[in-house]
């Protein structure tokens, strides 16, 4: 059991992520939990509990706990499943295994987005999505991950979400049938999205990669929180994968990206941080993703000599959207000055 993380240096209602540890934390927003079981349905509300999600991978055994230790009210209405607590909301709903996906996405986004709105909760600003048979063709021929790209692209535009307001994302496989997805959104003010000068944006990925680009965005920065929500990251360069599966270089190029999305020239350029800033940047919790069983301690090790030994690190054995990745990070960061 890993220690949970909890923060030091501010007052306790912050938005927290907390790995393994699911019932150490008080008030709990959402929790997910990673297994190599399926469980059906996926996504459940439990009275007066904050709501659970269940993701079925190759392998881990672990829970991810977002909290904020104010109390919670959870719900559920139109099919999607939420715990709220006056600032943040924690929303989450399955998409049935279909024989294309774009269309049931894009409406399970839509509700999921508008009962966000009606609980008072109208900024999303991070999301995961897990797509079952995510590198597979689907009955149109198309990859799947590509398939829900489509349904993501539509639901936005009928949103009417501006690029500058895309949330932050992770989209890898799942063992389950059809898409479970959950997000974090918030009441009063939005993130700064933040973009990273060695990839091209997601929304500007040329359509060899699909008709409808991933609308995504680097990483979520919430200024008051001083909390930093970074998307999956891979070994992605332009908009082009970098060293096909190639685990050595696919890491090294992985840790480049991240390293260039949280340098101190970027998260000025974004105005995350002021010219003169000079602090550092400080990662708490790691999730990562990878392709293959046989290659978690080659991983594992390469992220304690870029995270440290203290940062807490959740391995996930999955599917990613594209066949040629092998590795994919995500991470929450602060800033400390
Ligand atoms: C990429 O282009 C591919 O489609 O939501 C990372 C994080 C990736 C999120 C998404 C895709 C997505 O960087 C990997």
């Amino acid at each position: 059991m890993r220690q949970p993380t909890a923060r030091q240096d501010g007052p306790s209602d912050r938005l927290t992520c907390v790995l393994d540890a699911p019932g150490g934390v008080q008030h709990p927003l959402g929790v997910v939990r990673y297994t190599t079981i399926s469980s059906s349905p996926a996504v459940r509300s439990h009275p007066g509990k904050a709501p659970t999600v269940d993701v079925a991978v190759r392998s881990t055994q672990f829970a991810e706990v977002w909290t904020t230790n104010r109390r919670v009210t959870a719900g559920q209405a139109n099919g999607v499943t939420y715990g709220h607590d006056g600032e943040y909301a924690f929303c989450a709903a399955q998409v049935p295994a279909a024989a294309s996906y774009g269309s049931d996405v894009r409406d399970a986004y839509i509700t999921a987005f508008e009962t966000a709105a009606n609980l008072g909760y109208p900024h999303v600003f991070r999301m995961w999505n897990l797509v079952g048979r995510i590198d597979q063709a689907n009955a149109d021929g198309l990859a799947a991950y590509q398939d829900f790209c489509r349904g993501r692209g539509v639901a936005f535009d009928k949103l009417a979400l501006p690029y500058v307001r895309l949330p932050a994302a992770t989209t890898v496989g799942t063992l389950d049938d059809g898409v479970t997805f959950y997000l974090l959104a918030r009441r009063s003010t939005g993130h700064l999205a933040v973009e990273n000068t060695r990839q091209i944006p997601g929304y500007r990925y040329p359509e060899r990669h699909g008709s409808r680009p991933p609308l995504l965005t680097r990483a979520a920065f919430l200024p008051d929180e001083n909390l930093l929500l970074i998307s999956g990251t891979a070994s992605i360069v332009g908009h082009r994968t970098a060293h096909a599966h190639d685990l050595p270089a696919q890491c090294r190029t992985t840790f480049g990206n991240l390293a260039s999305l949280t340098g101190r020239d970027n998260l000025r350029r974004h105005a995350v941080i002021n010219l003169h800033d000079t602090g550092s940047i400080e990662f708490h919790v790691v999730k990562v993703y990878v392709r293959h069983q046989a290659d978690v301690e080659y991983v594992r090790h390469r992220c304690h000599i870029a995270f440290g030994e203290t940062t807490d690190i959740g391995f996930v054995v999955t599917d990613l959207c594209r066949p040629d990745l092998l590795v994919e990070i995500e991470a929450t960061a602060t800033l400390s000055t």
